[in-house]
């Protein structure tokens, strides 16, 4: 990948970087929006829009603040940060109505940096990383299910997740494509094994819009450390998922509100690594969605 030169701190170059590339995948990944029921759209726009006039008329909203608003929004769209406001604040309730059928595994967010077609590393193998790449070493094992019981041969498991300083490869300049970044695929028992390193806890970009208004606000910036995975099988729901580590401090006060209680891991220590047994139970497609 190739890096403009800016100017400043490294961090700010990463976070400049890490909100333009988010904006551009999604452009090139996601296809939604294209063709909305105009109803739903008559019906969502107006409620949101009258949910802002309530707010003005309760909190007496003045012509400061409006501008200040106007000035951050704008801000938003020139940072590339839309990707990153709406994934830490907004996601976690579409992802909650999207998944509350479900019988299978809990999900949670996908967050603004996965890229699909990661490289196959078959049943069993280590996430590619530098040489000497920083954090304890993870040997995780599982097996994706069916909520029937039945193994899922060939099941996918796509992971990522930032390195020991927060980054990820492909949105912060200076790593290598694909670093900690991999497919694998279930054997015939639907068994993997994956080999990585265990991830840091995370600040979301602190200089850009995001940051500004966290700052502004008095929140705090962080994410506990996390690993995402996409699970996915013929005839299954695909299940996108982050998975957590016992003890984090900010497993109770995550910025994007994305942990869940039934995906915090139980890592084990093993001498010069950790192990961790984490599976995936998948839901059928369900049949009034499957034509
Ligand atoms: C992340 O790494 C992340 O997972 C989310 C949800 C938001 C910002 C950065
Ligand atoms: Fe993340």
């Amino acid at each position: 990948m190739s890096d403009t030169t800016v100017a400043g701190t490294n961090e700010t170059a990463t976070a400049a970087k890490s909100g333009a590339s988010a904006t551009e995948r999604f452009r090139t990944d996601k296809k939604a929006g294209a063709q909305a029921d105009p109803e739903r759209v008559n019906l969502l726009a107006r409620e949101v829009i009258e949910a802002v006039h309530d707010t003005i008329r309760r909190h007496k909203v003045t012509y400061d603040e409006y501008n200040a608003l106007k000035s951050w929004l704008i801000s938003v769209g020139d940072d590339g940060e839309w990707p990153l406001f709406l994934d830490v604040w907004i996601e976690h309730v579409v992802e909650e109505v999207a998944t509350e059928h479900r019988e299978g595994n809990k999900g949670t967010i996908e967050g603004p940096y996965y890229v699909p077609n990661s490289p196959e590393q078959g049943a069993k193998g280590t996430l590619p990383m530098r040489d000497g790449e920083s954090g304890t070493p993870l040997v995780w094992t599982g097996k994706v299910t069916s909520t029937s019981g039945q193994p899922l041969a060939g099941a996918k498991v796509e992971v990522w997740h930032a390195d020991a300083d927060g980054f990820y490869s492909q949105f912060a300049p200076g790593i290598p494509e694909w670093n900690l970044r991999g497919t694998f695929t279930a054997d015939e028992n639907g068994d993997f094994e994956i080999t990585t390193i265990r991830p840091a806890p995370y600040q979301i970009p602190t200089d850009g819009s995001c940051g500004k208004l966290i700052a502004a606000a008095g929140w705090h910036a962080w994410r506990p450390a996390h690993i995402h995975v996409k699970a996915s099988a013929d005839g299954h729901e695909l299940l996108t998922a982050q998975l957590y580590f016992p003890g984090d401090e900010h497993n109770s006060d995550d910025i994007a509100s994305a942990v869940k209680p039934e995906l915090i891991l139980d890592p084990k220590p093993a001498g010069d690594h950790e192990t961790i047994e984490y599976g995936f139970v998948l839901d059928p497609v369900r049949a009034e969605s499957a034509a």
